[in-house]
């Protein structure tokens, strides 16, 4: 994702979400400006335009308080959200029932029903953060996600691990039909000479 090149036509939305302190702002202004900025918990929301490959559309990226009174106002802006980026802060295992609840009950809005999904397992710099196919289990993605195209990127936006990868991720999803998707993966485990389980592993983790 070139955040300098020339500015493409058009912009889609994709909205940023997760339960407070996940590393939403963080992770926002580490791809803009490749700074580690200091935060303060977002009261309304931060947005941001990003620039992807010419090929592909900008992206208009909303970064939506997170806190408990903040999250009744999340569903204002699912009417025009492409695609949906969900945070969660990898190491906060006391938290980790908290995001599944919130993501899952996200999920059920029928506006957000074909919208493809993210998850960014964040803070992989910390020693005690859980690896993206525990979250899968814990998260109970594959059961949630069931008739969506997703993917879950581990990543730390301290580091800016991952970033690029996760938000180049919801732009091929975002223009990618959930079937072709699906057949993409195989085709690739296929080239890398992947057996059955290991394929059914990565279709069930995204
Ligand atoms: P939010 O916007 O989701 O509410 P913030 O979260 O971006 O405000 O981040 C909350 C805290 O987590 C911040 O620390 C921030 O520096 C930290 N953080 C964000 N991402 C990472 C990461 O990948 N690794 C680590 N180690 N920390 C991260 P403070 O101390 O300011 O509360
Ligand atoms: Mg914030």
């Amino acid at each position: 994702m070139g955040i300098h090149g020339s500015k493409p036509q058009k912009h889609v939305q994709v909205l940023i979400l997760g339960l407070d302190g996940s590393g939403k702002t963080t992770l926002l202004y580490k791809l803009k400006y490749n700074e580690s900025v200091v935060t303060v918990p977002t009261v309304g929301f931060n947005v941001e335009t990003l620039e992807t490959e010419r090929s592909s559309p900008g992206l208009t990226v909303w970064d939506v308080g997170g806190q408990r009174k903040m999250r009744p106002h999340w569903k204002h802006h699912y009417a025009d959200t492409a695609g949906l980026v969900f945070v969660v802060d990898s190491s906060d295992h006391k938290r980790l029932d908290e995001a599944r609840k919130e993501l899952h009950r996200v999920l059920r809005y029928e506006s957000l029903r074909e919208v493809p999904l993210v998850v960014l397992a964040n803070k992989q710099d910390l020693p005690e953060a859980l690896s993206p196919e525990v979250l899968c289990l814990k998260l109970d993605l594959r059961k949630v996600c069931e008739g969506r195209a997703w993917f879950i990127q581990p990543c730390s936006a301290a580091t800016g691990m991952g970033l690029e990868e996760g938000f180049r991720r919801i732009v091929y999803l975002m223009k990618t039909p959930l079937k072709q998707t699906q057949e993409d993966i195989k085709i690739k485990m296929r080239s890398k000479g992947l057996g059955v389980t290991a394929l059914k592993q990565v279709l069930l983790c995204g």
